[in-house]
Parts: structure tokens; C-alpha cells; sequence
């Protein structure tokens, strides 16, 4: 196979290394501008009409919380799921199997609250899967991309907060709720994890990370409040996490994002994951399935 990735060899080499990566400058201004003003609507109307069974904020708290599926509300979202520049990076590393299985928009406001569950460490999806290395050569069972629509430039500005290289140590003991405890500790005691970084990027950058990477949310001791849409990308055999892709949604889509949100036709196959369609590497792949270790020449030798 020719190096045909979408990333460098240094980027791939730090995204191997620490479990998470940023992109730089992914939306342009005026994009930035749209989805920002489009989120802001959205959480304005969360917070109004107190529609706490969409978004996160009975769980997490009022100051930093989720809104579960933003593309119900605006199509304005709808070309993150399948961007250029994201998506790419995200089919070369997980291969065509894929689906997205969730979207947020993530809101982080200033406050000087206990953040809850959100700013505590913890890996993502689960118990069981923290016990699932992202080991080299695999292809990743999830990955996240944060596209981020305000600038967080210094720390303290409820940056994600990462332990870099934790994607590939095993926790070595069994938290329900995926938390990290000895990370925590730090926290609880009002010190810093020694190891563990606040990432700091601009709006227009783009952040993936592995989810088995021990982060957390940093404070928010400024006066800006912290904007993000996340996808959650992952095989096709994982569960949707909090998305419920409407017909309404689904018929405004391109074939391929269609396929991203589940929606496979009239192909029934009894176990989809298990038996996908043929034209799922094209639809998802493109021209680049040669490239990227997805030949279809098996089918032509058939
Ligand atoms: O707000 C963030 O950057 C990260 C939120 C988080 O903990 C997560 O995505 O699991």
C-alpha cells in the first residue's frame, strides 16, 4: 500500500503517541460565524424552554453540558459529518465500516461551580472499553472530533484536558462510570495532574481523540463561554449514542451521510454490521479505497 494518509507522518506519529490530535484553521470564518450563531440559538432555546430530556444539563449541571443532536434543529451541521478535511482523516484511520453515532454541541460556561462528572478524568463509552486498547495497527472502535467555534487560548478556559500517551495504559482496576480515580484525587485535593494538559486551539481548529484517552474539562475562569460541536465516530457495530435520526433528517442528506446516520435503504441483510452492502466502501471511501487498504478487487476476482 502507498503512504496515501491524510496525515503527515508527524502528525500520525503525535496522534499514536498521545491518543488526541488538533488540526489547524478546518473552518473558515464565515463557517465559523454560521455554526456559532446557528448553536447559540440552540442552546438560547434549551435553556428557555428547559427541554432537559435533549441535552445533559440534569446530569451534568447548567454550566458545562451537551445537546444531543443538534442536526434536528438546523442543516447548518450537516457537512461536519462528512467534511473534507475531518472525514478524511477519519475514514483513513477507521476504514469504511463506519457510522456516526452521535453529535453534540458542548457548552462551557464561566463559573466558579463544581463541574461535576464532566471535569473529572474519565474515558469514554463505557466500562468494558477502557479495557480496549487503541494498540497500533488496529483500526480505532471510536474516535471524537471537536470542531471548536470559540478560541480557547490560555488554561483555565474549560480547555479539553488531556493525559497525553493514557490511550495506552490499562487502567488496572473496574470504575462503573469509566472515571479515572487517581487522577481525580488530584483534583479533589485542589492540586494539578502532573501529566496532563490543557489543549489549547483556536475557533476553526479541529481536536479527534481516541476514546480511550483520560481527559477531562478544564475550569472556566474566563468570560467567554466554550463552544463545540462533536462527532462521535465509530464502527459500525457500536450503538447510536443519544442520536435519532428523523426522516426529516435523514431525507435532506447526501447518500453517503444517509449511510453515515444508519439509513441503508431498501438493503436488508438481517445483521447490517455483520453483511454490509457492497457499496458501502465507494459510498464512504470513494476514490480512495485503493489507497487507503480497502481494495474492491476481490469482488472482480470472484
Ligand atoms: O468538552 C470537552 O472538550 C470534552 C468533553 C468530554 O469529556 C467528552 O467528550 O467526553
Amino acid at each position: 500500500m502507498k503512504n496515501s494518509s491524510p496525515l503527515t507522518q508527524e502528525q500520525s506519529r503525535f496522534l499514536q503517541e498521545n491518543g488526541y490530535i488538533i488540526i489547524e484553521d478546518v473552518l473558515v470564518k464565515k463557517e465559523i460565524q454560521t455554526l456559532l450563531q446557528t448553536a447559540n440559538t440552540i442552546i438560547k432555546n434549551h435553556e428557555k424552554d428547559k427541554v432537559d430530556d435533549k441535552n445533559t444539563r440534569k446530569n451534568h449541571g447548567v454550566d458545562y453540558y451537551n445537546i444531543h443532536n443538534p442536526l434536528e434543529y438546523s442543516e447548518v451541521f450537516d457537512f461536519l459529518i462528512d467534511h473534507f478535511i475531518s472525514f478524511d482523516i477519519i475514514r483513513y484511520l477507521m476504514g469504511p465500516y463506519i457510522q456516526l453515532n452521535g453529535c453534540h454541541i458542548f457548552v462551557r460556561r464561566p463559573t466558579r461551580n463544581n463541574l461535576g462528572n464532566i471535569g473529572k478524568f474519565h474515558t469514554d463509552s463505557g466500562p468494558a472499553l477502557q479495557r480496549i486498547l487503541p494498540l497500533p495497527g488496529n483500526l480505532p472502535l471510536q474516535l471524537k472530533v471537536q470542531f471548536f467555534l470559540t478560541d480557547v487560548l490560555t488554561e483555565n478556559q474549560s480547555n479539553f484536558w488531556a493525559v497525553p500517551g493514557s490511550h495506552l495504559r490499562q487502567v488496572g482496576y473496574h470504575h462503573p462510570f469509566c472515571f479515572i480515580p487517581q487522577y481525580n484525587a488530584y483534583l479533589e485535593r485542589g492540586d494539578l495532574p502532573p501529566d496532563a494538559i490543557q489543549v489549547k486551539l483556536k475557533a476553526g481548529d479541529i481536536l479527534f481523540h481516541h476514546l480511550n484517552l483520560w481527559h477531562a474539562v478544564a475550569p472556566n475562569f474566563s468570560n467567554q463561554t466554550r463552544i463545540s460541536i462533536s462527532l462521535r465516530y465509530a464502527q459500525m457495530w457500536f450503538k447510536e449514542y443519544y442520536s435519532y435520526y428523523s426522516s426529516a433528517i435523514i431525507d435532506r442528506m447526501t447518500p453517503r451521510r444517509r449511510r453515515l446516520l444508519g439509513d441503508f435503504g431498501e438493503y436488508k441483510s438481517g445483521d447490517i454490521a455483520y453483511r454490509p452492502p457492497i457499496d458501502q466502501v465507494p459510498l464512504i471511501l470513494d476514490d480512495k479505497a485503493e489507497l487507503y487498504g480497502w481494495s474492491m478487487k476481490w469482488l472482480e476476482d470472484r
